[in-house]
């Protein structure tokens, strides 16, 4: 009976909580007595560690003992967040652990709190492998994550006080020590760069030897990923760069390495940092993660040629590419294998999925660079010529084939690379998938056949995105039917935006109305995410009830927009004063006494998967606008689907998939489609119409902000003017729609009743994007692997 399992859970408290005390006193070396909220987490993660790695090494035997094929997911990003809760949860240990902790003084939350995030990456792509490794474990597929050990997180956003603009501070998120991994000192590899390749005889697909250079040392920091209600608990091994001992200062300028590796080490955005620093970081990764693989593999006595019956490997981007030329290497020099074979191992080993489909994203390597840093890889590469005996003389289409694109110096095309060395390719959401084989690689497609093309649609974890994020909904879910679910869906919605109006009080010492609309869009700031739309559409909204008689405004739905997002700080100028904008009409807004009541607006800084967690089950409507046809999959708008928000947003990404599912009646769609979209920018281009003629409720909001009133001094011109001359992005085009799909979501909000209703379908429809289901798709579509039972 459960007061039976009760008193079974309640029996297991004090092993709990001796295990806490035990860690503060031998761990950490302090009295019990003398322990603060950190000390308690510090303790208490230690305590949780201890029971993920008696299932991780009980997981790992078995994967040994039973040899089967496994899957490796190459990420150069890992946004995992916090640890503890998760943990916690999977483990089926959050009760008990928090008697435990209150036993000892101790409120869980304040606890958890203290956690800082393990932010190694910048956005949708690395959050997407943190919720892939979470499945897989669940799953218990045999899945390791590869990745690296960053000594500095993204960078902490800061937004400086007197004018609004972002400033980023390090994120030495490893200072407080990490609880979360096992240094393995005694797994290391060598890596080495530059020096020379030499050619054995004549033939040009043979073997060579590579000498001379540098060689550093990658050491592997194991981090426990659990699974969620059984005892598989996977790996995700992250390397660190070690200088390698007794290697040759004459040869190699020490002090500039210390201060390559500093400037480098952080899970910073490709911009920022200098090409070869990124380049070195891709190829040690790589290269340390397919070594470790190929001792495995040598360790099951099985053939070479059986390689890719033993291994997948999942490329997360282009990131992790030079893995096909390193395989490659490996298989040429080192196994001595004829050209042929080892070409036929690699391109059934790997898998590749693009993230993006805007053209300036795909990742190109100058030629003399990589000549110079990995002058093997640039002659393997050099040899991968697949192509032209199938098009012979065609030699527009051979160009946009190759490899290798002309030009001052010659490129790598790291996606032509990927596309060419992989088994198979696909995109993240199906409009995606369908673009990726459209306008991306149309000649690879007609070259290959459409097979070697596929979809996954992205997913998220259930288990960080609702039970842990929003322990209300998951009970409400569970409990359903005993309920009167539409009073019960509104109360959780409200306890989650008190949840965030405090904590909004707490970091800004602002008050927010939690009975008002939740409007929300957080993710990272880009042109096409087109966080200008919304900032222009608060514009707009503000000017309305500005000029409204106090009666009509007592008639408007109460407001409040959340944005949160970090913005590279390389992006060129005029998007960066996005932030600074929304800053200052914030300001300006919520210091207006006519109508702050109204609508107010706010900024919260250093958007992190924490802040993610407290944001999206508060949301009544969270806006996922990109310029159609621009946005691969998006992976927040299921988020806030699973939370009960309703979505405004173009017809893109995974919002068409969510639409379907949710039913379109739930959805606020708007604004032009993606075979427009071509159309219209060359109408800006070849006969632009001023935005007072077509757009002119956009162009008196472009006014007021140029006429200062939120201050700025000409400042923000260079961004407006993105959108008076040329708008690659369609504001001019789509903000009416824009603004009357919000009018239609305030019409909608005053029916609450039946809001609410559309926000329990909503959750109840979105079964589709749980990460499980993507992480199955992969399993058996393309990596071909079977769970383990443990
Ligand atoms: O697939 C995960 C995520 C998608 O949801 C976003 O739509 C997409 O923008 C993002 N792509 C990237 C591309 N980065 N690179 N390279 O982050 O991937």
């Amino acid at each position: 009976s459960w007061k039976a399992a009760l008193r079974d859970i309640h029996a297991e408290v004090p092993e709990i909580t001796k295990s806490v005390v035990t860690h503060v006193q031998t761990s950490l070396g302090r009295a019990p007595y003398n322990i603060d909220d950190f000390g308690a987490y510090q303790a208490a993660a230690l305590s949780v560690r201890d029971n993920l790695i008696v299932n991780w090494n009980a997981t790992q035997v078995e994967y040994t003992r039973k040899s089967p094929k496994r899957a490796y997911y190459l990420s150069l990003e890992f946004l995992m967040g916090r640890t503890l809760s998760n943990a916690l949860l999977n483990l089926g240990l959050l009760d008990n652990y928090s008697s435990s902790l209150s036993s000892l003084g101790f409120g869980l939350e304040d606890v958890l709190v203290q956690e800082r995030d393990a932010a190694l990456g910048n956005g949708g792509l690395g959050r997407l492998a943190a919720c892939y490794l979470d499945s897989s474990a669940t799953q218990e597929l045999p899945v390791w994550g590869y990745g690296l050990r960053y000594k500095y997180g993204i960078f902490q956003q800061l937004i400086k006080s007197d004018d609004g603009t972002q400033l980023e501070a390090p994120d030495p998120w490893l200072d407080h020590q990490n609880p979360w991994e096992l240094p393995r000192l005694d797994v290391t590899y060598e890596v080495r760069f530059y020096g020379h390749a030499q050619r054995w005889g004549e033939e040009s697909t043979g073997r060579a030897t590579w000498s001379g250079g540098q060689e550093v040392l990658a050491v592997a920091y194991d981090v426990m990923i659990p699974g969620y209600g059984t005892k598989s608990t996977n790996n995700l091994r992250l390397w660190e760069s070690k200088p390698k001992r007794g290697f040759d200062l004459q040869s190699f300028n020490a002090g500039n390495y210390e201060r390559a590796v500093e400037a480098s080490n952080s899970a910073a955005c490709n911009h920022i940092l200098g090409k070869e620093l990124r380049l070195k970081q891709q190829y040690f990764w790589t290269a340390a993660s397919l070594a470790d693989m190929m001792r495995r593999f040598k360790n099951l006595e099985k053939p070479i040629s059986e390689f890719a019956e033993y291994n997948a490997i999942q490329l997360n981007d282009t990131h992790p590419t030079l893995a096909i030329v390193e395989l490659m290497r490996i298989l040429l020099d080192d196994e001595e294998l004829s050209w042929d074979s080892a070409w036929s191992i690699v391109t059934n080993t790997f898998f590749f999925t693009n993230h993006t489909v805007l053209p300036e994203a795909l990742e190109k390597w100058s030629v003399p660079l990589m000549e110079h840093l990995l002058p093997r890889h640039m002659q393997i590469i050099f040899d991968i010529v697949t192509v032209e005996k199938k098009f012979p003389g065609d030699r527009d289409r051979l160009s946009r084939l190759s490899l290798i694109e002309e030009g001052f110096p010659k490129q790598v095309r790291m996606a032509n690379l990927a596309v060419v060395g992989s088994k198979k390719v696909n995109g993240v959401a199906e409009l995606h998938s369908d673009l990726v084989k459209k306008n991306l690689f149309p000649d690879f497609v007609e070259f290959y056949g459409k097979s070697k093309f596929g979809n996954v649609t992205n997913g998220i974890t259930p288990r960080r995105w609702l039970d842990q994020c929003n322990p209300a909904l998951s009970a409400l879910i569970t409990d359903t039917l005993k309920l009167d679910r539409v009073t019960a869906g509104r109360t959780v919605k409200h306890q989650n935006k008190e949840r965030l109006a405090l904590f909004v009080e707490r970091q800004l010492g602002v008050k927010v109305d939690a009975n008002a609309m939740f409007d929300v869009q957080i993710k990272r700031l880009h042109e096409y995410k087109r966080q200008t739309l919304n900032i222009l559409g608060v514009i707009h909204r503000y000017l309305l009830i500005k000029n409204m008689t106090p009666e009509e405004r007592e008639k408007v739905v109460k407001k409040v927009v959340f944005f949160a997002g970090k913005a590279c700080p390389c992006m060129c100028v005029p998007f960066l004063l996005t932030i600074r904008l929304i800053v200052n009409v914030a300001r300006v807004i919520n210091s207006d006494l006519d109508t702050n009541k109204y609508l107010s607006l706010f900024f919260l800084p250093d958007y992190s998967v924490s802040l993610a967690e407290i944001l999206i089950p508060a949301s009544d409507i969270s806006q996922h606008i990109s310029t159609a046809g621009t946005e691969a999959s998006g992976t927040s708008n299921m988020k806030f689907c699973l939370n009960g928000g309703l979505l405004v947003g173009t017809v893109d990404g995974a919002n068409i998939e969510i639409a379907e599912e949710v039913g379109e009646d739930n959805v606020f769609f708007f604004g032009h489609l993606t075979p427009d979209v071509e159309d219209l920018r060359y109408q800006h281009t070849y006969h632009p119409i001023p935005v007072e003629q077509k757009c002119p409720a956009l162009a008196h909001v472009l006014d007021t902000v140029s006429s200062g009133i939120f201050g700025g001094d000409g400042v923000y011109e260079p961004l407006l003017n993105t959108v008076r001359q040329g708008d690659f992005y369609i504001l001019t085009d789509d903000f009416d729609a824009y603004i009357r799909s919000l009018e239609m979501v305030d019409e909608a909000y005053a029916d609450r009743a039946e809001w609410i209703k559309k926000s329990i379908r909503t959750t109840a429809k979105m079964g589709k994007f749980s990460s499980d289901r993507a992480i199955q798709d992969y399993a058996q579509e393309y990596w071909n692997i079977e769970s383990i039972k443990l």
